[in-house]
């Protein structure tokens, strides 16, 4: 989209924010190039499925995707309002809290801070909730939803997402466990303190970096 905004603008004050908060995030450890596993971790080559064992139909007709909450304009993206929005496209790993990885996956999508840049997160915005269509909720902080490899992905290895992978769309957050990439993703909720989601409730770490083996809360 075109940002003809004034440079001192809410926006531009946000993404100032995230840029500071976001310091740590991904550096490398003092000790040198850290290790690509996770530790706990082993690497598969198959893509395990994993979610409540639902698995909701949505065609792309009847798609929408919302983001709301505290934002100056909240936004419902239909499917084509969506894949109109520039497309990016970020290979990453994936590290599921039981214990696979699986490495060097394509997607293709919308990156999560283009999708910030729609709806303008409120200055008191400091959390996420993410929403299935399948009722799954799960939480994060926006610093981490708007990493630069972030992204709401409608495609892997450059096919379609399948609809058990969470197809037509679903998010990819690749600095933090699998649990926290919606599936199905149906709204994306801004809130002003990070509350639990679905596994969060039900033991699992409020926040999830593999790195640090988050697993359990
Ligand atoms: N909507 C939704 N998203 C979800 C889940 C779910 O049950 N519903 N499960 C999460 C969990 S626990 C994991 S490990 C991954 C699994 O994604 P996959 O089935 O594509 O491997 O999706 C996550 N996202
Ligand atoms: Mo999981």
């Amino acid at each position: 989209m075109t940002d003809d905004r004034p440079a001192d603008s809410k926006l531009t004050r946000t993404k100032r924010r995230w840029a500071e908060e976001r310091r740590f995030i991904g550096a490398t450890p003092a000790t040198g190039a850290r290790e690509r596993l996770p530790p706990g971790q082993h690497v598969v080559t198959d893509w395990p499925v994993l979610d409540l064992g639902r698995t909701p139909d949505v065609a792309t007709a009847r798609w929408r995707l919302e983001i709301g909450g505290l934002v100056e304009r909240p936004v419902t993206l239909d499917w084509a309002g969506f894949t109109a929005l520039a497309e990016t496209r970020s290979r990453s790993d994936i590290h599921c809290v039981t214990s696979w990885s699986r490495y060097d996956n394509d997607w293709t999508g919308v990156s999560t801070r283009e999708l910030l840049d729609l709806a303008v997160p409120r200055p008191e915005a400091h959390a996420v909730m993410l929403h299935g269509h399948d009722g799954y909720t799960t939480n994060v902080l926006i610093e981490d939803f708007a990493a630069p490899d972030a992204l709401v992905a409608h495609a892997w290895q450059g096919q379609p997402l399948s609809r058990e992978h969470g197809g037509p769309a679903r998010l990819i957050i690749p600095h933090l466990y699998f649990w926290k990439s919606a599936k199905w993703i149906a709204r994306i909720e801004l809130l002003g303190a990070d509350a639990p989601g679905f596994w969060e409730s039900n033991g699992y770490h409020l926040r999830g970096d593999p790195w640090k083996a988050e697993r359990y809360g």
